[in-house]
């Protein structure tokens, strides 16, 4: 099965077509970033596109998701190496009104894969939450929007951190589709990274 196929069965939401389709690549040898990126991630890309053109509406987003997301834990062994000793502890959500996890379970993936230990706080996560997971030691705060109305919640848990006296113990890195380094520089995060291997970049550049 060839990378458009599974492209194309994403889109469907077809997920037992998706899983034999990413089985196959793999043993064509197709490399595990290039099934994510030109297939999984290039299809829910055109998902949203054709939700914003009115072609299709949320329940078929939604259908989509979960057909990437069963491509997505196929990968997960090979895009996720073993490291002996963790890189630093990260605390990663989605941020207080969104609901969208693609995004920020890659990220969180990739990082384990770099040796960091993760504490996933889920989606729709509080600022409160954020400032519980930095008490816990969480090194890193890691937030994830993908709605333009609730990007601002990563300023507000910006804010949070900072009233709990715990703004110089943590380091903020922050993504997500709307998100940009303008917008991290205005609420005074540490990192913007725009996708998964640039959040491992970062993350580690910022625990030095
Ligand atoms: Co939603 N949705 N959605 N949706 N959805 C978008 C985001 C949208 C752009 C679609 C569109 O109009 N074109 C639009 C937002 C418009 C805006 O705000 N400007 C939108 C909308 C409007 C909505 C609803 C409001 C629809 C409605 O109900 N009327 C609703 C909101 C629900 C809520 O959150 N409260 C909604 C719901 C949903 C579903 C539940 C159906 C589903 C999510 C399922 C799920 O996540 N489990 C869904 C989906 C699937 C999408 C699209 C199609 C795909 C998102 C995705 O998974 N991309 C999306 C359109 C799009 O983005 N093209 C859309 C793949 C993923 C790998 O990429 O998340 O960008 P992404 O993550 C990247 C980078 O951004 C970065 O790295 C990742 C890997 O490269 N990154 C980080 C992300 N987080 C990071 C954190 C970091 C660092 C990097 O550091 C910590």
């Amino acid at each position: 099965m060839d990378l458009k196929t599974i492209f194309e069965n994403v889109i469907e939401g077809a997920v037992p077509s998706v899983e034999a389709g990413v089985k196959e690549a793999l043993a064509a040898g197709i490399g595990a970033d290039v099934i994510l990126q030109d297939a999984l991630i290039a299809a829910m890309d055109e998902v949203g596109r054709r939700y914003e053109e009115g072609d299709i509406f949320v329940p078929e987003m939604l259908i989509s998701a979960r057909a990437m997301q069963a491509g997505l834990s196929l990968l997960k062994p090979h895009l996720v190496g073993g490291m002996s000793k963790p890189a630093g502890k990260v605390a990663i959500g989605t941020v207080k009104g969104d609901l969208h996890d693609i995004g920020k379970n890659l990220v969180a993936m990739m990082l384990e894969g770099a040796g960091f230990e993760i504490l996933d706080l889920g989606v729709d996560v509080t600022p409160q939450a954020f400032v519980d997971a930095a008490h816990e030691g969480a090194q890193i705060i890691g937030m994830s929007a993908l709605l333009t109305t609730t990007m601002s919640n990563m300023g507000v848990t910006v804010k949070a951190l900072q009233e709990a006296g715990l703004r110089d113990k943590v380091k903020v890195i922050i993504g997500g589709a709307p998100v940009t380094q303008e917008f991290a520089t205005q609420i005074g995060a540490d990192g913007f990274a725009a996708d998964a291997s640039s959040a491992t970049r970062i993350a580690r550049e910022l625990l030095g």
